[in-house]
């Protein structure tokens, strides 16, 4: 439905509808709130709730994540709308998620009214802040609180182009309740919106590109760092292509908790899994939209913080990034002062083409092809031989109790592997890249800023997004994550959301565990009690019965690993043909 179905709008709610439809704002993730109830009648009853549709969450901190998701597999931003200082307090830590991940998303709220004759007494004065955008304004890329109807489409075309552009990220806007519930005195025209588009993103200089291709044409051994670069399918050509050229080494960081994937695993050139062995190699690293160069070039001491790099070799490293463009002060998300011989502040999908482009240009003049040969049969050996002794891993464990997490990730890429798959969090322990067929513009990365909470909702969101396209999304939801929002299992069931979520149960915060086990060790205390405070026991709950509360199909706690397939054969149906989600309680070494 285009903009031009809408009646005029008669109040000021009316035109923030107009403006989302106008913007192709499918949905609208919200727990309901009286400084909005000017907005939310807009969508039901000015809007009939389409474009936007109406996501209704049981935590703030679900409807933000809920967006992080649907931004990352659609994108494009969807609505969050968050009720005054109280929502908005509870969307904060997913709101930091998003900004983490540079993911795009409009976070609307209510507030005030800012005009104190106009409040009701108590309640809108305890949750009315001046100005409510400083609660997230350290961790949005924007925000504003229009102070008329009128200044309400160019705050609103400002958000989404900031939102956009790279690198993407979320951005508050704030409504004033009387601006939203007053009646509109004269029509408020919208801008032509094709004028107000992201702007493109910003390539490298023809010299540093230059600069660059000498550099990795005359490396002994040249190595391609990936973390966060999104995984557009030419993007992922360009990057075999070019990895091929050079017969290097590609290390794909991205995990379950942040970045994104960018290279398959069947590749030979995949060496993922042997990241501090090749790096001790390296002369030249390409390092494309990587942020954590300290964490990945050094080792770090659980026991005593001491981080040493991993190679004594002199390397010279070549980063491509828009990092420099998305440092705030509040928090030191921009990490540690990476030196960088060769600094590319541009996006890092757009250069890597041409890069490839002038690669293979200057090799053709280049006579060191054998050197190239001999070294990608080499790196191919040990791609083969990293693969088989993951596999090995899967058949060694294959009987444990409780459940590895290598026979939970191989169980369930034999239940999923002949579907439309779509990955939208976790990677049980890093498993699943490694044993399933990894296709990486299949998977949707982590929650980028490490707050827990986030799985749950941004499956969601992925869930949300390809809903119509007959893809079976996938969640590997560690227990400690979910149990912060198990409440979204709600909205799963409420809006028919197909989401299989695979419980990696290990009844712990395991993670903790082994902090704690590292600091009583290193004080000469007791180990056993590591688990106080962080295991999940005593009781365990019972995530199958959760769901099934919440009126979502679930099976569980399964124990043997005999049990799983047939299990996930019964939720994979429920996903696939009913369109509804299913979740699979699975208890899961500690490992
Ligand atoms: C909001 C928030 N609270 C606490 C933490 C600290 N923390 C990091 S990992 C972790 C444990 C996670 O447990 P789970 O999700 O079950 O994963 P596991 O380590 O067991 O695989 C905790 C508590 C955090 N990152 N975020
Ligand atoms: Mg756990």
């Amino acid at each position: 439905m285009s903009r031009q179905d809408l009646p005029q709008p008669e109040f000021g709610s009316d035109v923030v509808v107009n403006l989302m439809r106008a913007f192709g704002i499918e949905y609208a993730a919200m727990n309901p709130g009286a400084t909005f109830r000017g907005i939310h009648d807009s969508i039901v009853n000015y809007g009939g709730n389409q474009h936007p549709e109406l996501i209704l969450c049981c935590h703030e901190e679900i409807a933000v994540s809920l967006a992080h998701g649907y931004a990352k597999a659609a994108g494009k931003p969807m609505a969050a709308v968050v009720h005054n200082i109280v929502g908005l307090q509870h969307a904060s830590m997913a709101i930091f998620n998003a900004f983490c991940d540079r993911a795009p998303i409009l976070v609307l709220g209510g507030t005030g009214p800012m005009d104190t004759t106009r409040r009701r007494p108590w309640i809108d004065w305890i949750h009315t802040a001046l100005v409510q955008g400083n609660l997230v304004r350290d961790y949005v890329k924007w925000d504003d609180q229009p102070a008329s109807v009128a200044a309400v489409p160019e705050a609103f075309a400002r958000a989404y182009r900031l939102a956009m552009t790279e690198p993407k990220g979320p951005v508050y806007l704030c409504f004033d309740a009387d601006l939203q519930e007053g009646r509109l005195d004269r029509p408020i025209p919208l801008p032509d919106l094709a004028r107000f588009a992201p702007s493109s993103p910003p390539q490298a200089d023809a010299q540093v590109l230059e600069d660059a291709t000498r550099l990795l044409c005359e490396a002994e051994f040249p190595v391609i760092l990936v973390e966060s670069l999104i995984p557009y399918p030419r993007v992922v050509a360009a990057l075999q292509w070019l990895a091929e050229l050079l017969a290097a080494p590609v290390i794909d960081l991205g995990d379950e908790h942040r970045g994104r994937s960018c290279f398959p695993n069947t590749h030979p050139l995949d060496l993922s899994g042997a990241k501090k062995e090749i790096l001790r190699e390296a002369d030249v690293v390409l390092a494309l939209d990587v942020q954590d160069f300290l964490g990945t070039l050094a080792e770090v001491d659980k026991t005593t913080r001491e981080v040493k790099p991993v190679s004594d070799r002199p390397v010279k490293i070549i980063g491509i990034s828009l990092n420099d463009y998305a440092s705030r002060s509040w928090a030191q998300t921009y990490l540690s002062l990476a030196p960088l011989d060769l600094p590319i502040t541009a996006d890092a999908g757009l250069v890597l083409l041409s890069l490839a482009n002038l690669v293979e240009e200057r090799l053709q003049k280049d006579s060191r092809t054998a050197a190239r040969q001999t070294r990608l049969s080499k790196l191919r050996t040990r791609h083969q031989a990293l693969r088989k002794e993951w596999r090995q891993t899967v058949e060694r464990q294959r009987l444990q109790r409780p459940i590895a997490y290598s026979v939970l990730a191989a169980t369930v890429w034999e239940a999923i592997k002949d579907e439309d798959w779509m990955l939208s969090n976790g990677t049980a322990r890093g498993w699943a890249k490694r044993v399933w067929e990894w296709q990486p513009e299949r998977f949707c990365g982590g929650s980028g800023g490490a707050g827990l909470g986030y799985g749950l909702g941004a499956s969601l969101g992925v869930a949300l997004a390809l809903r119509d396209s007959g893809k079976v999304c996938v969640n590997l939801q560690p227990d400690g994550d979910f149990l912060y929002v198990t409440s979204a299992l709600y909205t799963a069931a409420h809006h028919q959301i197909p989401l299989l979520t695979v419980m990696c149960n290990n009844r712990s915060y395991y993670n903790d565990e082994e902090h704690q086990e590292v600091v009583a060790k290193a004080r000469g205390r007791s180990v056993k009690n590591k688990v106080v405070g962080i295991q999940i026991e005593g009781p365990a709950p019972d995530f199958a019965k959760i769901a099934q509360g919440f009126g979502v199909y679930a099976e569980g706690p399964i124990q043997e690993a005999n049990d799983l397939g047939p299990a996930l054969k019964r939720a994979v149906k429920v996903v696939k043909e009913d369109r509804l989600p299913a979740l699979i309680d699975v208890v899961t070494q500690r490992p």
